[in-house]
């Protein structure tokens, strides 16, 4: 059975980063390992105000250390939401020195979204965080993500197949191997893009909901490292995601407690395999 490490906080109330990736990746079979990087009492949106976040950074390292002792080494390496700049060398001797020989390492950068940085984040964030992108195997930044990781201003327009695959070449320009962009949106579908290392692209679409949900990237990210490791077939992954995203936001909507801050993905668990 396949083990993968997850490295993302935890925030407590709110469904996103580990309290999502854990519960996929178990649905897909597979094992994962959280190295939680902080803990908060909700998710950073604007919904939660006054939240509460303790970093465990000094846990990280005793954690590691001890996995060291014993050998522990992962099949995989998932990063999202860390929280600190100082997270990311932490990340960066993990890559070093837990992972098995071949293991792919995929990054969430999880740091912005509708052209805003996530509350407590900014440059100096994306900046540490591109050294993490140059040990990836891949990166599935949102639109927003994008922009800031390039440099580009952030425009809210709708964007089209050729824009997509430019601004992926560019994110690959980054150092990463395969790039995976969200948010790709026409009319009314929204959508992935994904280039692979060997130039070969593939676009997947759905149908877009006006209302905004925060966690559908962790839900996305998920799905797609539960399907990549299994499948090995990122085009399937892909697509996974995409469908998977819309029948969890479709589940939310129709349900009799709908919620703002999160979408209700258990409802749909079932149909991932
Ligand atoms: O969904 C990404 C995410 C993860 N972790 C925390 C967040 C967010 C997005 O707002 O606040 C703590």
């Amino acid at each position: 059975m396949k083990n993968i490490l997850v490295i993302q906080d935890i925030s407590c109330f709110g469904k996103c980063s580990s309290t999502v990736a854990l519960p996929i990746l178990s649905q897909f079979k597979l094992t994962a390992t959280l190295l939680p990087t902080a803990i908060l009492s909700t998710h950073t949106g604007s919904q939660f105000p006054g939240y509460v976040m303790t970093d465990l950074r000094e846990h990280m390292k005793k954690t590691m250390a001890h996995w060291q002792q014993l050998a522990i080494r992962f099949d995989a390496l998932y990063i999202g939401y860390l929280g600190m700049v100082e997270h990311v060398a932490i990340v960066e001797q993990a890559i070093d020195s837990l992972l098995k020989p071949g293991a792919k390492v995929i990054l969430d950068p999880a740091f912005a979204d509708h052209g805003q940085f996530y509350s407590g984040l900014d440059f100096s964030y994306v900046n540490a965080l591109k050294r993490l992108v140059r040990r990836s195997d891949y990166l599935l930044p949102n639109y927003s993500e994008a922009c800031f990781l390039l440099g580009k201003s952030y425009m809210d327009l709708e964007y089209n197949r050729h824009e997509t695959q430019v601004l992926l070449k560019e994110l690959q320009g980054l150092g990463t191997k395969n790039s995976l962009l969200t948010g790709y949106h026409k009319k009314n579908k929204i959508g992935a893009g994904l280039l692979l290392e060997d130039g070969q692209f593939f676009l997947e679409k759905s149908t877009f909901y006006r209302q905004h949900f925060a966690g559908t990237g962790d839900v996305f990210a998920s799905v797609f490292v539960g399907d990549l490791l299994l499948s090995k077939r990122p085009d399937q992954a892909l697509k996974k995601a995409v469908d998977f995203v819309a029948a969890a936001i479709q589940a939310t909507l129709e349900d009799e407690d709908p919620i703002d801050y999160a979408v209700h993905f258990e409802k749909v668990l079932d149909q991932l395999h």
